[in-house]
C-alpha cells in the first residue's frame, strides 16, 4: 500500500442554481470528504491507496462505498454501521464570491469511529499515512482513532503526513489549537494553509509559519499559498514553488486535498521534493477548473497535458 488515509466522507448536495439554498428547488448528488478526496487523486494517479472508516448502513453508505471502491480504493478497512447514518453536507453558492459549507454529520456513522477500527497490520503496510485536523473535531473516538494511527505508524517506520484542515464549525478555537499542534509533533510532512499558520501561531509570514511547523518536529513543511504557488521548507533547502494558471475558478474546494495528492504522488515516484510540489500545484489548480471535490482529479495523461500545455503558455 502507498497510502492510507482515515477520516469521513459525506454525500454532498450542490442546488443546481445560484443564490440562497431556500430557493433550491434540484441538487446534485456527489461524495467527498478531505481524506478520500486525497485518496482518489493518488489513485487516479496509479498509487496503492486505502481507506479507513465508516458509514451508514443505508443508501447512501453503499452508494459511497461503491463509489470509492470504483476508484480502486481498497475499503476493507470501512465499517458499514447499523447504528447510525452517513453524514451529509450541502454547498451553497450564494454568489460568486460566497461558497457556504452547511453540514448535518453530528454523530454520523463516521463520527463512531474509535481506536479499535485501526489496525496496526494495515497502518504497518503502507508507505504515508494521511490524516487531517477534520477527523479529530469529529468526536472524542475520532480523536482517539488519530492517535492510534499515528502511534502504529510511528512504530513501523510509516511517515505521517498532516493537512490541519481546521473546519472552525466543528470544534472550539482552543480545542482545535491544541489538538492540531499536538498532531504536528507526531508529522513528519505537513501541508498548512496560511490562514491555518496564522491561527495556530499568530504570525503572518509563511516563512515564519514554515519554521514553527518544523520546530514542532516536522521534516518537511509545504505552506500552500493558493494562486502564489507553495512555499517549502526543511533542514537544508525552502524555496517557493510557482502555481500553475488557470483562466477560471469554478470551484476552490478541494484543491489543497488535490495539491496533497500530487505531492504525495511525485514522493512515492521518487522526483525532488520541488517537482513533487510543482506536481501538488498543477493537481490543485486542475480541481479548482471543475464543480465538486474530486471530479476534476487528473489521470496520469490529463496531468501531463495540463502541466506541458502550461509550459507552452509560458513560453
Ligand atoms: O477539502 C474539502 C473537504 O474538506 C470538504 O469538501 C468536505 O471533508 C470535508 C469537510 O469535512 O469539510
Amino acid at each position: 500500500m502507498d497510502v492510507i488515509g482515515l477520516g469521513e466522507t459525506m454525500i454532498l448536495f450542490t442546488p443546481e442554481t445560484k443564490g440562497l439554498m431556500r430557493y433550491a428547488k434540484y441538487f446534485s448528488m456527489k461524495i467527498a470528504g478531505a481524506e478520500t478526496n486525497t485518496l482518489i487523486g493518488l489513485s487516479r494517479l496509479g498509487h496503492q491507496t486505502g481507506w479507513i472508516s465508516r458509514v451508514g448502513k443505508d443508501e447512501f453508505g453503499s452508494s459511497m462505498l461503491s463509489s470509492i471502491r470504483g476508484e480502486s480504493i481498497d475499503v476493507s478497512q470501512v465499517k458499514m454501521d447499523p447504528a447510525a447514518s452517513t453524514g451529509i453536507f450541502f454547498k451553497e453558492i450564494v454568489n460568486e464570491k460566497a461558497v457556504r459549507v452547511n453540514y448535518y454529520r453530528k454523530n454520523s456513522a463516521a463520527s463512531r469511529l474509535n481506536h479499535l477500527d485501526i489496525k496496526e497490520d494495515y497502518i504497518a503496510s503502507a508507505k504515508y499515512l494521511y490524516i487531517t485536523g477534520i477527523t479529530p473535531a469529529l468526536s472524542d473516538s475520532c480523536l482517539e482513532a488519530i492517535f492510534q494511527a499515528i502511534t502504529y505508524a510511528k512504530k513501523h517506520h510509516v511517515q505521517v503526513v498532516f493537512d490541519p484542515n481546521i473546519r472552525k464549525k466543528l470544534w472550539s478555537e482552543e480545542q482545535a489549537r491544541e489538538v492540531i499542534v499536538k498532531i504536528a509533533q507526531q508529522s513528519d510532512i505537513i501541508f498548512p494553509g496560511v490562514s491555518e499558520g496564522r491561527f495556530l501561531f499568530q504570525v503572518e509570514d509563511y516563512r515564519e509559519i514554515a519554521q514553527r511547523f518544523l520546530e514542532l518536529g516536522a521534516r518537511l513543511v509545504v505552506v500552500k499559498l493558493g494562486a502564489g504557488g507553495a512555499f517549502y521548507s526543511m533542514s537544508n533547502e525552502s524555496d517557493t514553488v510557482p502555481a500553475f494558471k488557470i483562466d477560471r475558478v469554478v470551484d476552490p474546494v478541494g484543491a489543497g486535498d488535490g495539491f496533497a495528492a500530487g505531492v504525495l504522488s511525485g514522493l512515492l515516484d521518487g522526483l525532488s521534493v520541488k517537482e513533487a510540489i510543482s506536481r501538488g500545484c498543477a493537481v490543485g489548480a486542475i480541481v479548482t477548473t471543475v464543480d465538486g471535490d474530486i471530479e476534476g482529479l487528473p489521470d496520469r495523461e490529463l496531468l501531463e497535458n495540463f502541466i506541458h500545455s502550461n509550459q507552452e503558455d509560458v513560453n
